[in-house]
């Protein structure tokens, strides 16, 4: 009885540590997405969605634009450094390589969710449609998470990110 119990806490605490049981990869052709993501935001405004794609196809692909409707617009956007202050600047197409992993993550590239139409709330779902210029449109959906559980060691925290408009 006490061994069942213990092994039964142990499957409880292995589900909350690897998270909701929903999957989070989406193929389309050659290409998965992983993992899309992005971080809850403080008001309303600007927000940054990120996650991983695995190309294992034989020929390279390119992420091209990006939309959802919970945001006025969808920018691909890269960080670069300047000085010691990394800012943010629009890219026009994500190179995808054949047989490689392309990850967006914070003070990385990423698809910047220009005017919210309501803040992005942790827990919360929505839909991302992504356009590729070989495997075409897929959409998926994206989770929102806190950011103080997100944001890696090392990555430019908000206030030393600027935004170069365009
Ligand atoms: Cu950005």
């Amino acid at each position: 009885m006490k061994a069942t119990t213990t092994a039964f806490l142990a499957a409880v605490l292995m589900a909350a540590l690897t998270g909701p049981a929903i999957s989070s990869d989406t193929a389309v052709a050659d290409l998965t997405i992983h993992d899309p993501w992005a971080r809850a935001s403080v008001g309303s405004g600007a927000g940054a969605a990120y996650f991983s794609v695995i190309n294992s196809g034989h020929r390279d692909d390119r992420l091209l634009a990006a939309s959802t409707d919970v945001a006025d617009a969808a920018e691909l956007h890269t960080h670069v450094k300047d000085g010691d202050v990394m800012r943010m600047r629009r890219v026009d197409a994500i190179d995808l390589p054949a047989g490689a992993t392309t990850t967006l993550q914070p003070g990385g590239l990423h698809v910047m969710l220009l005017g919210l139409k309501a803040p992005l709330h942790s827990g919360e779902v929505f839909p991302l449609t992504l356009s590729f210029a070989n495997a075409g449109n897929v959409t998926v959906e994206v989770q929102v998470k806190d950011v103080a559980t997100t944001a890696p060691a090392g990555a430019a925290g908000p206030g030393k990110m600027e935004h170069k408009s365009h």
